[in-house]
């Protein structure tokens, strides 16, 4: 069963927005003519509380783009984004959202962050993702949206754990930096996860 997962394709993560990723615009309409040849379309949204930890702004000495120690962990100083109930949090307009059968939200707890759709940073606490596909049945996820290199990544991999079968469709995806995400792609394949265009669904 065929199961694709949009990762994050929300306002502040587009051109405009206040992380922006460079021309993440571009993937909506891929985005669109893809999902009918899914049997499960899901999606994801970051959804931060104002006081979110991950926030530079919460951080008075600190700004952004800085990266502190959190609980052992490193965590990357952000601007404001996907503030819940703000515009920036919304999906982009033109994104079809009737196909979702779910939506998995995530970041809502505000002394952690969460990259992955299925767990956050830390691995403590789950979304119920992976227990919903598992349920469902699926074995084949694709994965598309935004960062590529960070929410897509971080999803990816936590799928690739639970055992799924893993694809990534590069061309309904974007890094937030170009350079540092040759890397990880190099790091999917040695994993054994697929990178497609979104013509070969
Ligand atoms: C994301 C940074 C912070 C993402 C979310 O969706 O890639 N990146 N929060
Ligand atoms: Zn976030």
């Amino acid at each position: 069963m065929k199961t694709l997962i949009i990762v994050d394709v929300q306002n502040d993560f587009i051109p405009g927005g206040s992380l922006a990723v460079p021309e993440a615009d571009q993937i909506v309409s891929v985005i669109n003519t893809v999902q009918p040849k899914f049997d499960l379309v899901v999606a994801s949204q970051d959804w931060h509380p104002q006081n979110h930890i991950s926030f530079a702004s919460n951080h008075p000495e600190k700004s952004v783009f800085e990266t502190i120690k959190i609980n052992e962990q490193t965590q990357t100083l952000w601007p404001d984004h996907c503030v819940q109930n703000t515009n920036g949090a919304r999906f982009h307009p033109n994104l079809n959202t009737a196909k979702w059968e779910a939506i998995f939200r995530k970041g809502t707890d505000p002394g952690i962050d969460s990259y992955s759709a299925f767990y956050d940073n830390g691995h403590l606490k789950s979304t119920g993702l992976a227990g919903y596909l598992k349920e469902k049945g699926a074995s084949q996820l694709f994965f598309c949206g935004l960062a590529a290199d960070i929410c897509v990544y971080y999803s990816i991999f936590d799928a690739f754990k639970e055992g799924f079968a893993c694809f990534f469709i590069e061309d309904a995806s974007k890094p937030l930096d170009v350079e540092g995400f040759k890397k990880i792609k190099e790091e999917m394949v040695y994993h054994g996860i697929q990178i497609i265009n979104s013509s070969e669904i």
